[in-house]
């Protein structure tokens, strides 16, 4: 892993021709104070790298359990090169996060696969909202903006 990281430090990589791309990002309501800064995060580096604001649809979903239709319904219109999901499971008392968890992970690659275009997951599960916090624009980073890192590159 760390000698992945020292090849391919995804700040350093160039991302060529990303003038025409039409990236869509299916982003999640539920906790918004988190998503809100992965959209952030996702959206800076798209800008950064050259993507049209034009060629950037933002689509709002109520939770995470949604991203899949909602990544699906972006790529059948067949305009887009990659879709981002973003969105913020925080654990609570019960199991209904392994089950939307698992169903969000499964959803979203399943969706990608069917499409036959990149569907990246920028969805974080977290056990609480102080680690949420700390992978949106925190000490660990954005996840967002690794998404739209990871985006770039397989588009
Ligand atoms: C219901 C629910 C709960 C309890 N927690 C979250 C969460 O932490 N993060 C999230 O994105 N969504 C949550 N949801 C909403 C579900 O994702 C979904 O929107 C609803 O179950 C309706 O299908």
């Amino acid at each position: 892993m760390s000698s992945r990281r020292k090849f391919f430090p995804p700040d350093k990589i160039k991302h060529n021709n990303t003038g025409k791309l039409k990236i869509g990002i299916v982003v999640s309501g539920w906790n918004h104070e988190i998503t809100g800064k992965l959209l952030t995060g996702a959206y800076n580096i798209l800008i950064k790298n050259k993507v049209k604001k034009g060629n950037i649809t933002v689509l709002l979903v109520p939770g995470s359990f949604e991203l899949p239709f909602g990544a699906s319904s972006l790529g059948k219109k067949r305009k887009y090169n990659a879709i981002i999901c973003l969105g913020c499971l925080i654990k609570g008392e019960t199991p209904h996060f392994n089950y939307i968890s698992s169903a969000v992970a499964h959803g979203i690659m399943n969706v990608g696969l069917q499409l036959g275009i990149p569907v990246i997951f920028g969805v974080l599960t977290t056990n609480n909202f102080r680690q949420a916090a700390a992978r949106a624009g925190g000490k660990h980073g954005n996840k967002g903006s690794e998404a739209a890192e990871t985006a770039l590159r397989m588009a």
